[in-house]
């Protein structure tokens, strides 16, 4: 018998980016542990984490191949060999390439997996000839934007600065299920006298926690932020000295925000004027202060100039560039390494469809050639993907879909073959974190089960049936993920631990330089107008879908409704794990008393929620935490096993920059059903 204990990292799409223990015994995973050693995570995981072997092991883990028998979507399948799968699809690719051409074939990739590997099917399809696509991302790219324009670079503080706060915000961010390691680090910063400031429209368990919470209308914190910055200019409360040398464009910026009075900006941010003016304060004079800036906020259309209003306030302070100061989105430190897969000259004929938020209208929009084929890998674009209605109708019109899986899906339900993909645990890869700055090695630790195969064999077995170089799929990954590291770090020293690069600034931005235009912290951004026709100030706009923007709309549907990441979920994965689904509890859209009282809604009722894109119905649950006109409800469900999936009712708009998703940006009314 060999038992081992093997050093690895958690790979989802999560801030934590835990560093993890797997416990092997006979090829087999027997347990997994947090890693002690880990700087950031300190030995511990997530109830998602703790639950891998389960997962591995899922008497719903797809195992073989599977053809859909009869009607597709039908929910009957066929297991078949993987040279029946894979003769099957060459022998679809070439004819779609030869009756169309190679971007008939969609390439539609998700956040399932991340790492080096991911970019192999990328390398097939450029040796096919090319592909059609969407750009663009989910996730957070308005943000990331609005801090490229601001700072020039994406870093900020290393967790271990929050014990020199005196002042921390968590702007839009619910730690507490989406970062839950950076907890400990938060709480001893309270611990220390830090104040622990939650500005979410809902009560979350992070809120639960705070000194002090502050519940805005949803989409209106462009105004709050600036607001805020008029009475901290107004107030003398900025740091001169730094606006003076550090900032471009802070005229401007001042002479914007006395527009911003807080007694006007109450009415849209319904937060008191008062509340404002203290708030506004409180952050000044407690510097150091950091501010955290979740993804949530700029899930909106005016989502890249709200990250950019709040970003100013740091700014302003001179919180940028010292210990116990900072404006926290995303951390990119660790982002040091490339691509080492052998790359091909890029296809001939690569089509981008349009953003990826609109993969349904653009995808049945596609003309000459239509998409006549489409592979489907890490993602589940039916639950997760805006405008499920629009995505559903796409995939059904596609002739010929193809989804490599772990398990059964709503995506993978609609497939014509489903292959069944490795884990986390069956191939190496290495891993960089959005949170903290350390990189991470994950070695593959036991062989895939069953029939599993990585997606580097799968293409390359339908490489050699296209008649394609083989010298780009016949790869050691161990010298592929040593190809892609920087010369300063070895995948042995890896093996080690989480390495902290060379290139991590101990405190972001203490030298004074800002990659931007201008060398400085651009409140005035040209940039910002030039590629994206905003104003070059971020001014605030109202959410499109709001009374603000929208009266009409909102006189028919006149709740704002946004989904918030669940706990026990990464997005759409471990939907399926009965365990956390008895802990995550029944689905249930929430509300508060007053607004449910007003439709005849006991809580636990049955309710249809809808706009003009769509309806789902459900429970309702009653709260009175939550703010009034707002209701809320956890993303990540699956059609095939709650009934109802959030998206049906989000729009496919894109954010104010960089092609980002408005899920959040979304009007809704509610009404009993029975
Ligand atoms: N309404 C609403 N929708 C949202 C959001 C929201 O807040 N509200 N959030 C958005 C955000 S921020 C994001 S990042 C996206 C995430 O959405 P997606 O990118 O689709 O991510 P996941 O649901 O995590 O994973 C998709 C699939 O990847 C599969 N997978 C995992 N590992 C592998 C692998 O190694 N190989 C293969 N082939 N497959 C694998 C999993 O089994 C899973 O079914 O959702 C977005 N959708
Ligand atoms: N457990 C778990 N952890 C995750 C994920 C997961 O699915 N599950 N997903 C990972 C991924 S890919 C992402 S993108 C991150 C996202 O991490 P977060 O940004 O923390 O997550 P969200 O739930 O999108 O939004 C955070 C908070 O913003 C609030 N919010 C919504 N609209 C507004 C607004 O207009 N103003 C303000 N002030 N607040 C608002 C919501 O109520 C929510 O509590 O989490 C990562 N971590
Ligand atoms: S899902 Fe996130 S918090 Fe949970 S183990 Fe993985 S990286 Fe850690
Ligand atoms: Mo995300």
């Amino acid at each position: 018998m060999s038992r081992e204990v093997i050093r690895t990292v958690c790979p989802r799409n999560c801030y934590s980016g835990c560093g993890m223990l797997a416990h092997v015994e006979d090829g087999r995973l027997l347990k997994v542990t947090g890693d002690p050693s880990h700087p950031a995570t300190q030995g511990r995981l997530c109830s998602k984490g703790y639950r891998y072997v389960e997962r591995v092991y899922s008497s719903e883990r797809l195992l073989h191949p599977l053809l859909a028998d009869g009607e597709r979507g039908a929910g009957q399948w066929r297991p078949i060999s993987w040279e029946e799968a894979l003769d099957r699809i060459a022998e679809r690719l070439i004819t779609v390439r030869e009756s169309y051409g190679p971007e008939a074939l969609l390439y539609c990739t998700g956040t399932g997996m991340k790492g080096v590997m991911a970019g192999i099917g990328t390398v097939f399809l450029n040796l096919y000839g090319g592909y059609s696509y969407h750009y663009g991302d989910l996730c957070w790219p308005a943000g990331i934007e609005a801090c490229r324009l601001t700072f020039g670079r994406l870093t900020h503080q290393p967790p271990e600065d929050y014990r020199n706060c005196r002042c921390i915000i968590l702007w839009g961010k619910n730690a507490a299920a989406t970062n839950q390691h950076q907890m400990p680090f938060l709480l001893e910063a309270v611990r220390r006298g830090a104040s622990l400031i939650v500005i979410d429209p809902l009560r979350t368990q992070t809120a639960a926690r705070a000194t002090w919470h502050i519940q805005p209308n949803p989409g209106s914190d462009g105004a709050l932020a600036l607001a805020m910055a008029h009475v901290i200019l107004a107030e003398g409360l900025h740091d001169a000295a730094f606006c003076r040398q550090r900032i471009e464009g802070f005229e401007a910026f001042a002479a914007m925000v006395r527009e911003y009075v807080p007694e006007e900006s109450a009415a849209a941010t319904g937060v008191p004027a008062a509340t404002i003016r203290e708030l506004a304060r409180h952050y000044a004079t407690r510097r150091p202060a950091n501010i955290n800036v979740g993804f949530g906020i700029q899930r909106y259309t005016n989502g890249g100039q709200t990250v950019r209003a709040i970003a100013a306030l740091a700014a302003i302070t001179g919180n940028i560039g010292i210990p116990g100061g900072g404006l926290d989105y995303a951390n990119r430190a660790s982002y040091v390494y490339g691509n080492g897969l052998p790359q091909p000259p890029a296809g001939e004929r690569i089509r981008p469809l349009g953003g990826r938020a609109a993969l349904g209208r653009t995808t049945l929009a596609a003309t000459d050639p239509p998409i006549a084929a489409c592979l489907v890998e890490r993602a589940s674009p039916v639950t997760q993907n805006p405008d499920t209605s629009a995505v559903l109708a796409a995939f059904r019109a596609i002739p010929f879909t193809v989804v490599i899986e772990q398990f059964m899906t709503d995506t993978a339900a609609l497939a014509d073959i489903v292959l069944p993909a490795k884990t986390m645990f069956e191939e190496a890869d290495l891993l960089a974190s959005y949170w903290h700055p350390y990189l991470q090695y994950r070695p593959q630790v036991i062989e895939p089960p069953g029939e599993c195969r990585s997606e580097l064999r799968i293409y390359g077995e339908l490489a050699r049936r296209l008649d394609l170089p083989m010298k780009y799929f016949e790869l050691d990954v161990r010298e592929v993920l040593e190809r892609s590291l920087p010369a300063d770090i070895s995948l042995a020293r890896l093996e080690q631990g989480a390495v902290l690069p060379s290139t991590a600034e101990a405190i972001p931005f203490a030298n004074g330089r800002f990659d931007t235009p201008s060398g400085k912290i651009e409140l005035l951004s040209r940039q910002a107008a030039e590629l994206w026709q905003v104003d070059p100030l971020p001014r605030f706009r109202p959410p499109a879908e709001s009374r603000g923007a929208s009266p009409d709309l909102a006189a028919r549907y006149p709740l704002q409704f946004f989904s918030t990441k669940p706990k026990h979920r990464i997005h759409s994965q471990w939907n399926n794990d009965e365990k956390l689904r008895r802990v995550s509890g029944q689905a249930a859209l929430r509300i508060h008393p007053l607004d449910a009282a007003a439709r005849g809604l006991a809580d636990g009722a049955r309710a249809r929620v809808f706009n003009d894109r769509g309806s789902i119905t459900l429970p309702v649950k009653l709260d009175d935490a939550m703010k009034p006109g707002v209701v809320n409800l956890e993303s990540g469900l699956w059609i095939g096993k709650d009934g109802v999936t959030t998206n049906f009712l989000t729009s496919d708009a894109p954010t104010d920059m960089n092609h980002g998703a408005t899920f959040y940006d979304c009007l809704v009314e509610v009404e009993r059903v029975g």
